[in-house]
């Protein structure tokens, strides 16, 4: 073998994986297939450190598969529309088509760079109208299913460029171009039902335990389902109206001491008409925040509004205020106060002096079981017939227990007094059960113009008509410029001129755009069968789905991990080939890629961030670092803390800038091996220096055995001990790799075993037939287990140990349960319990072999000497002592 030269080395195998088509995905029926894909990049320019780390580990999981046998699909495509390209076209000029499909092609040639074993011919761009055509489809399928409506709603309007802003371009409140301060206005948007699918949302959640715990969690809150009861109180004029509540604790109606109304509720509103007070109240609201959080903690404020209600089951007259911390949004925006037990109610009550009522008894203090205990539970107060009341002078008593001062419903626990009351409210017509979602619907509608478009036409007379599927795709014209004021769609006459489809007047087309998420929704189905023309998914959709692993970032957990299973879920329910109810059946989401930052102080107190390949770093003797400088100037810099890599501190290290330093297989060795996939991955160059040498180590290795010629596959009846070892640590790589790396994705344990495995190798000296084909099987072993991490090299290496065929598609090594025995076993040596040494005799030795070795134990020996021996003790598998 020459020297090791990665970017050759790398080349070679690249060559060879494209001429001979090796990542092609094929659908074949005979096998079990594996479909295993990362979360597609938006096309911003070039890859970050984070991508690399992605795609690392999904490309090692398909490859790995691949080697099992499996038919593997690993796509690759890009999430091409969305804003940044808008952004950088109104820099540039250039056309937000031409930045993206120059960002394309750059993106792709660096993938391909670091050796992912993607199959190319399945690319998706979404900007593409063979893409988005189908999707453009769906929606109309969903409209006519009843799916899809549309309504007002607010959007952030910048009055001086006359344009909807994104909330990433309002910057405290004001334009990002203009300056103007952003107003809140009304428009006309598109919805998709997804509170329709609310509870299978969270149902399914159950089914999905190849994901992470906190992922499973994050989704069930957001979509927030609670069961609860919505009460009527009749109003005390007499009119017959009545005021609905939404409340989740109706065992605590009996402590209700007055009702509150959100500010925007229809009751404030007409009390408003009436009294200055509540109109001052009102008008104040809507300069305030609606964002849940700030209404959680924000000073409770309110006002009265001058109405009673009538209690439904006491008949007691109770007062209505109207309170800032009410959503009118959620529930029916108004809620029935129990101060005693809510704590928002109570910090209201306490404010206006407004009466608190205890309702809950407290839970008896659990008394610490007696040890041994058989299980007898002490009997609570109110068990025993005398409920404690809480104390609530501090706060609000808000766990559940059993009712007091609850009338005939005293004594009853949170269940029961949930089932009774509710049942109670509905005989007498005055209540009802209900499930609510803190979920919204999903409004779709972009006012942009890099994205797809919405296929709706409006005419003058019939409304809002669907384009007919014959129409189909609305095509989005490429050529246009951003300005910053509205889309140039809307000023696109050839775009948004045309027929209505049902009557033949001139129409306008709709010239809002889908939310990005649309795409990246459904794009995992849509890789089984890009090419098909003949709908949105065919045959081979059922061959591939569901994605058995997914592998992206946590910043996904919510919306995009959401909507892409509400969007497998209107496929399945539309007829179309999705096998199951879920999308993907194991995600992995991969920690950040963190690194130290560096700064020098600016006057002014603001920081000027260097980028950590610009400088020079001292370590202390276990890593932390001490001090720094500039390389340029030599120069001191200050040292910040370790954070995730990013523009705005100056972190980020340059992939490229390292894939030529250090070539791409010690990239993905360093990124495999620094780090478990789920925790931060810390960068260093001495991390990414000390892969290399690895690597250039097992080149060396190779390079020496294959000069001595072939080597014999070893016979195992014929081996000495020496022999057998090495035999055992190469099988125990192979098994722990098939563990590590197949099933619990520990890859960094997978590597060091590997690196152990060398060390050994290094130690192993023996130049006969027989060595030399124990280190032949031991080297076959490590090139074929580090090639899902290291294809390159592993590529050239396993040619040059003379195996036939490419590694890429070499079997897995199975490893041999009979090396795997170990057939000696290690005991501690101790005089009078102290350790003196250690022995290793055969599995099954007799005690007297054994303490025959003991005793001749060069160390022992000395510790014996001149003693006379009282008890010889050898406890099986473990140790001798001998007592002097
Ligand atoms: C009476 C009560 C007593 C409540 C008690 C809680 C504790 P989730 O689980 O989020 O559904 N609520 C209802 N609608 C509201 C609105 N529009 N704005 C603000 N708060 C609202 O919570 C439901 C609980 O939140 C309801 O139960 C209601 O307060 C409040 F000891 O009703 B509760
Ligand atoms: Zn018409």
């Amino acid at each position: 073998l020459p020297e090791y030269r990665p970017a050759e080395t790398e080349r070679q195998a690249q060559d060879y994986w494209a001429a001979n088509d090796s990542f092609r995905a094929r659908e074949d029926a005979g096998r079990e297939k594996f479909y295993c894909l990362s979360m597609f990049p938006y096309p911003s320019g070039r890859l970050h450190m984070g991508h690399v780390r992605n795609y690392t580990i999904s490309d090692v999981i398909a490859r790995y598969q691949r080697m099992r046998g499996k038919a593997v699909l690993h796509p690759m495509g890009f999430d091409a529309f969305g804003l940044p390209a808008e952004n950088a076209a109104i820099k540039s000029g250039v056309p937000p088509a031409e930045w993206t499909y120059a960002n394309m092609s750059y993106m792709k040639r660096q993938l391909t760079q670091l050796g992912f074993a993607f199959d190319w011919s399945r690319e998706i761009a979404t900007c593409r109208p063979e893409y988005y055509r189908w999707e453009q489809w769906l929606f109309l399928q969903l409209y006519k299913k009843g799916l899809v409506y549309r309504k007002n709603s607010v959007v952030n309007w910048d009055p001086v460029d006359n344009t909807v802003l994104a909330n990433e371009q309002v910057i405290d409140g004001r334009g990002w171009r203009s300056g103007a301060l952003v107003e809140q206005r009304e428009i006309a948007q598109w919805f998709l039902k997804i509170t329709d699918y609310a509870d299978q949302l969270v149902d399914d959640l159950q089914t999905l335990d190849g994901w992470p715990d906190a992922v499973r969690t994050m989704q069930a809150n957001w979509i927030g389902r609670s069961q609860g009861v919505e009460i009527d109180f009749a109003l005390a004029d007499g009119s017959g109206e009545k005021l609905t509540v939404y409340t989740t604790r109706p065992d605590t109606l009996f402590g209700v001491s007055f009702v509150s109304v959100a500010a925007q509720h229809p009751l404030a509103l007409a009390a408003a008409e009436r009294d200055a007070k509540v109109a001052a109240f009102v008008e104040e609201a809507k300069q305030s925040s609606v964002a849940e959080a700030a209404l959680a903690t924000q000073e409770k404020k309110g006002v009265a509004l001058g109405v009673d209600v009538i209690h439904p089951l006491t008949g007691e007259k109770v007062p209505v205020w109207a309170a800032n911390f009410v959503l009118m949004g959620y529930g029916t925006g108004a809620v029935m106060a129990v101060p005693a037990h809510d704590q928002r109610d109570w910090e209201f009550a306490s404010a206006y002096g407004l009466p608190k009522k205890i309702v809950i008894a407290a839970n008896a203090p659990t008394q610490p079981s007696p040890a041994g205990g058989g299980g007898l539970s002490t009997p609570s107060p109110a068990q025993r017939g005398g409920a404690i009341a809480p104390d609530i002078s501090q706060s609000a008593y808000t766990e559940h227990g059993v009712l007091l001062n609850s009338g005939a419903f005293n004594g009853l626990d949170f269940d029961a007094a949930f089932e009774a009351i509710a049942t109670a409210l509905e005989q007498k017509s005055a209540g009802r059960r209900r499930t609510n979602f803190r979920l919204r619907d999903w409004g779709v509608s972009r006012q942009r113009y890099w994205g797809c478009p919405i296929p709706i036409i409006y005419c003058a007379d019939c409304g809002a008509v669907p384009v007919p599927d014959a129409q189909l795709p609305v095509v989005l014209p490429e050529n246009l410029q951003p300005d910053g004021a509205a889309s140039p769609l809307t000023r696109t006459p050839s775009f948004y001129e045309c027929a209505c489809p049902s009557c033949g007047k001139p129409a306008r087309r709709e010239t809002d755009t889908f939310d990005t998420f649309f795409e990246s929704s459904w794009y995992y189905a849509r890789y089984a069968c890009p090419d098909y023309d003949q709908g949105m998914l065919d045959e081979r959709a059922k061959y591939w789905l569901p994605v058995d692993q997914y592998v992206g970032g946590i910043e996904h957990a919510v919306l995009h991990l959401l909507y892409a299973r509400f969007f497998h879920k209107l496929m399945r329910d539309s007829g179309l080939p999705v096998a199951g109810n879920e999308p993907f059946t194991r995600l992995l989401c991969q920690g950040m890629v963190v690194a130290g930052t560096y700064y020098r102080e600016l006057p002014g107190g603001k920081k000027d961030w260097i980028n950590p390949a610009d400088v020079d770093v001292q370590y202390d003797e276990r890593g932390a670092p001490l001090s720094a400088t500039l390389r340029a100037d030599g120069g001191p810099v200050l040292i910040g803390g370790r954070e995730k890599m990013s523009k705005s501190k100056n972190n980020g290290v340059d992939p490229e800038t390292i894939i030529n330093s250090h070539g791409a297989d010690a990239v993905r060795l360093f990124m495999m091996f620094t780090s478990p996939p789920e925790q931060s991955l810390e960068w260093s160059d001495a991390g990414i220096d000390g892969a290399a040498r690895f690597l250039k180590r097992l080149w060396r290795m190779v390079s020496e055995h294959v000069a001595g010629g072939p080597a014999a596959s070893p016979d195992v009846g014929a081996l000495s001990a020496v022999q057998k070892d090495l035999r055992r640590k190469t099988h125990q790589t192979i098994a722990k790799f098939g563990d590590d790396v197949g099933r619990r994705y520990q890859f960094n344990t997978a590597i060091a075993a590997a690196m152990e495995l060398v060390n050994a190798l290094q130690k192993f000296e023996g130049g006969e037939p027989l060595d030399r084909a124990v280190r032949q099987e031991a080297l076959n072993a490590l090139v074929a287990c580090l090639a899902p991490i290291t294809p390159h090299i592993s590529h050239t290496l396993w040619t040059a140990l003379g195996n036939a065929g490419a590694v890429i598609d070499a079997a897995w090594p199975e490893a041999d349960a009979a090396a795997l025995v170990s057939d000696a076993i290690k005991l501690v040596v101790q005089v009078n319990g102290k350790l003196r040494g250690q022995i290793e005799v055969p599995v099954g030795s007799s005690n007297e072999a054994i303490l025959a070795a003991a005793k001749s134990e060069e160390n022992v020996v000395k510790f014996l000497a001149g003693s006379t021996i009282k008890k010889e003790i050898v406890v099986a598998g473990k140790l001798v002592n001998f007592v002097i």
